[in-house]
């Protein structure tokens, strides 16, 4: 089965109209005509959309697209104001951008714990006749309707959260670094795209240091569609994966970083100027050794760049680069 991760919907919500005024004269018993006494309608409600830890996607709504609030209650006699219509607060991922879904307008990042946003507000309740008696209108027989409700199409986009992204051509090793410096347990195998929804991972390093957390996007090639890139955009360095191998040149590696590279840039959203890490991953390969001083001196000329070797097989360099991550977490 194909794993399932929702991370875009476009849905529609409606704030309550807002309840009618009454239309009530007082009546007692030897007062038969008394005067209008018809109360207020009470506000529609509106739509609140918030971040809730715990939810990992917005699958909640794949099916359900339309969501609407309660309305005001009518207004009664004895001036009795209708009851406001409850609100309705629905839950997304904390990352959760919310766009206006015709013209893509950022309305709220939703990006920690407990952010909410009004997308909607209910409708005025009318206001009853006990407002319309005058010098000249004794008896008025007519109230004002409560205000309709505001219909709103979002485009709900959800953008993990992680410390660090892992990017790069498939194969490279991205999953199973991700299983090495985390308790993640990402599918590792030898053949390309065997991750296909993006990974979160978690390293705790020894305390008091803060955990940093991780995110594996699949394998990224060249003018194939990258859907998951929006979840490099809130990292704050990223790791791009390259694997040494027996044969490869020079040239191969400087071609696979300008691949990966003109793909982050082509996204947009921040990637090109992020700081990255080149991870030179298995080391542990024949011919990875000779590879490496070469690349290393000419990597390191290009700005922003920093080069590391590894090997995701043996745990050789790991923890140096977890240390380097760490350091370049901080300075964000
Ligand atoms: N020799 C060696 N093999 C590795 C190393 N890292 C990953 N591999 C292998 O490379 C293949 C692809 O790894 P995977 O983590 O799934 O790559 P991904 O597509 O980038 O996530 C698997 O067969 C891994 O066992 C390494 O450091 N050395
Ligand atoms: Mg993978």
């Amino acid at each position: 089965m194909k794993p399932v991760f929702i991370d875009e919907a476009d849905i529609v919500v409606e704030s309550g109209s807002g309840g009618g005024g009454s239309v009530h004269f007082r009546r007692a018993r030897f007062l038969p005509k008394g005067g209008p006494d018809g109360g207020d309608g009470g506000r529609g409600g509106g739509v609140v959309l918030y971040a809730r830890e715990n939810l990992s996607d917005l699958s909640n709504y794949l099916h359900k697209k339309f969501f609407k609030a309660q309305a005001g209650a009518p207004g009664g006699g004895n001036r009795q104001h209708g009851k406001d219509g409850a609100n309705l607060r629905l839950a997304v991922p904390v990352g959760t951008q919310v766009y206006e879904a015709q013209t893509l307008e950022l309305l709220a990042d939703l990006d920690t714990p407990g952010a909410e946003v009004t997308v909607a507000t209910g409708g005025k309740g009318g206001k009853g006749n006990v407002h319309y008696k005058s010098s000249v209108r004794q008896a008025p027989r007519f109230a004002q309707k409560g205000l309709p409700g505001n219909r709103v199409s979002l485009r709900l986009i959800y953008k993990l959260k992680a410390d660090a992204g892992l990017v790069g051509p498939p194969n490279a090793g991205k999953s199973l670094l991700l299983s090495r410096v985390s308790a993640a347990t990402p599918k590792v195998a030898d053949y390309p795209f065997t991750t296909l929804v993006p990974q979160l991972g978690v390293y705790q390093p020894p305390p008091p240091a803060d955990p940093l957390t991780f995110v594996e996007i699949p394998g990224i090639a060249a003018g194939k569609e990258g859907r998951f890139l929006k979840h490099l955009e809130r990292t704050k360095v990223l790791l791009v994966l390259l694997e040494l191998a027996e044969g490869k040149t020079k040239e191969d590696l400087l071609s696979e970083l300008g691949n990966v590279e003109s793909v982050l840039a082509a996204h947009g959203g921040g990637l090109a100027g992020k700081r990255k890490i080149v991870v030179l991953n298995k080391a542990d390969k024949a011919g990875a050794r000779e590879l490496l001083e070469i690349l290393r001196e000419e990597m390191a000329e290009r700005a922003g760049l920093r080069v590391v070797t590894l090997s995701a097989k043996t745990g050789e360099g790991i923890d140096a680069l977890l240390q380097l991550v760490e350091g370049f977490c901080k300075l964000v």
